[in-house]
């Protein structure tokens, strides 16, 4: 069978290289370039966003999605903030002037604050903990009437806030505003929606000899209202396209 990854799925590097239905926006930065559908504007000249090593990397600069988006948005990261003030990560439009709704430096050297304005309302709050200098993974969950911040899975701060879905839409967007000294970098991002179904179909795995399969095991984590369901093939094929037994939803799930 040849290489075929399915349909409407991704594959993601949060641990080692997960499955996964595909999410709106998905980034890795495993080219040495800015993905296709991100600008980058500089705060200042000699500020920019260069992409290497799987992490994007901005300084002096803002970079995000040319698109925007209303709410009912998750976007979550990994990203490691240094210990330059003004460093900026989440929603926004242009961090020139609200809306937002970040992870920010603020004007600190060694803080985290969560931050959100939509103008008329603007709260700041200090995250206690030392986040700065090391990669964290971090999540945004804007609804329709607030935004909550989580830090590596715990749920850090909540803000009542609406924003106008019509004119304050926002999009993924990384910040950092003095040009030189310490960057703001990015090992992965993803924001949902994610597509209500996919397949993925692995590489023929070559037993070498006759074997008797007996049992197939997998790791998956299927959030309240999803579920996933596995088939096998098999065959004294390179090419095998007979599905044996029926699918494997019951079989063995270590959620
Ligand atoms: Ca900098």
């Amino acid at each position: 069978m040849p290489a075929h990854p399915g349909t409407r799925t991704v594959v993601t590097q949060t641990d080692d290289g997960e499955v996964t239905l595909a999410p709106e926006v998905n980034e890795e930065f495993s080219d040495a370039t800015l993905p296709v559908g991100w600008s980058t504007i500089p705060w200042d000249p000699g500020g920019g966003a260069t992409v290497n090593g799987g992490s994007l990397n901005v300084d002096g600069a803002r970079t995000g999605t040319d698109a925007t988006y209303g709410p009912g948005r998750s976007l979550e990261f990994v990203s490691t903030f240094g210990v330059g003030m003004y460093q900026h990560m989440g929603f926004g439009n242009d961090f020139n002037a609200a809306p937002w709704a970040i992870f920010s430096t603020k004007d600190t050297s060694d803080s985290l604050f969560a931050r959100t304005s939509n103008g008329s309302s603007s709260t700041d709050t200090l995250i206690p903990g030392n986040w700065r200098g090391a990669p964290h993974r971090y999540r945004i969950q804007w609804t329709d009437s607030s935004v909550i911040f989580f830090i590596d899975g715990n749920q850090m701060v909540s803000h009542p806030i609406i924003f106008d879905p019509v004119t304050q839409k926002m999009r993924p967007l990384v910040s950092d505003f003095y040009v030189g000294g310490p960057s703001l970098s990015v090992d992965w991002l993803r924001m949902s929606g994610y597509v209500p179904s996919g397949t993925f179909t692995s590489r023929v795995f070559d037993g070498g000899q006759s074997v008797t399969w007996r049992s197939a095991s997998w790791t998956a984590d299927t959030p309240a209202g999803t579920s996933i369901t596995l088939s096998i093939r098999s065959g004294d094929t390179a090419n095998p396209t007979m599905a044996h037994g029926p699918p494997l939803s019951s079989f063995r799930a270590r959620a």
